[in-house]
């Protein structure tokens, strides 16, 4: 009975190692930097404000509309990686605090299209729109509250944007012609509700090729048998 139980132990630890195996991680990454992009300013640079100026929305100015954009350093994570491991991103949720609200609507998410900008002089002119399609959205209004976190699914985001060590975000609205903005916390504003991902994921070790892992069963197999020889003349 023992001994079955080693044979099928070092079974499935063969099987293991050939197929790979994983032990899911959540991390929260806090947000590296934000900023937010004004329309009316376009050429001027909002980072660092300890005012309330992460922007998304329309602003009144005709077809200009406010977005922000967030970046994460996920170095932490990276560096985690062997150079024979792949990582699996199981789930991604963006959060971040809404402040305040003309009127209630959507709020969209999407993927910067480059990790290459800085929140000390990203503009308007120089930053706005940079962003993939919506990832997912989420109606805001006032019911019970609009002040307090919200959060995003951006699960779909596919692992070689993480692979780089950082990911950036915007928030935006879609057009729809009503004077709508809101206004997010940045991280220079209290430090307590900044922006922030919460990241599940998988690093996986690469599967040892078929016929080396029946090898190290067979040796396995052939151990117990020379074994259970032994106890018997014994
Ligand atoms: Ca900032
Ligand atoms: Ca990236």
């Amino acid at each position: 009975m023992r001994k079955s139980l080693i044979v099928t132990t070092l079974f499935l630890l063969c099987l293991g190692i050939t197929f790979g195996y994983a032990s899911a991680t959540t991390v929260q990454i806090t947000v590296d930097q934000d900023v937010g992009l004004n329309p009316n300013s376009p050429d001027a640079n909002y980072n660092g404000s300890t005012l309330k100026y992460l922007w998304v929305g329309n602003p009144g100015q005709g077809a200009k509309y406010y977005e922000s954009m967030f970046g994460f350093d996920l170095t932490d994570i990276i560096t985690g990686i062997g150079a024979d491991e792949t990582l699996q991103v199981n789930s991604i949720t963006f959060t971040a605090w809404h402040n305040y609200q003309t009127l209630a609507g959507n709020v969209e998410i999407g993927l910067g299209t480059s990790d290459s900008w800085n929140a000390d002089t990203a503009t308007w002119n120089n930053s706005f729109g940079k962003h993939g399609a919506s990832l997912d959205s989420v109606y805001i209004n006032s019911n019970p509250s609009w002040y307090r976190n919200y959060d995003w699914d951006v699960s779909s985001v596919d692992e070689n944007e993480l692979l780089d060590g950082y990911i950036t975000f915007y928030l935006f609205t879609t057009p729809t012609g009503t004077h709508n903005w809101h206004l997010f916390e940045p991280e220079e504003y209290g430090a307590n509700n900044e922006a922030y991902l919460t990241i599940d994921y998988d690093i996986i070790p690469s599967p040892v090729p078929l016929p080396a892992s029946l090898g190290l069963l067979a040796s396995a197999i052939a151990g117990l048998l020379l074994l259970k020889r032994k106890t018997t003349r014994n």
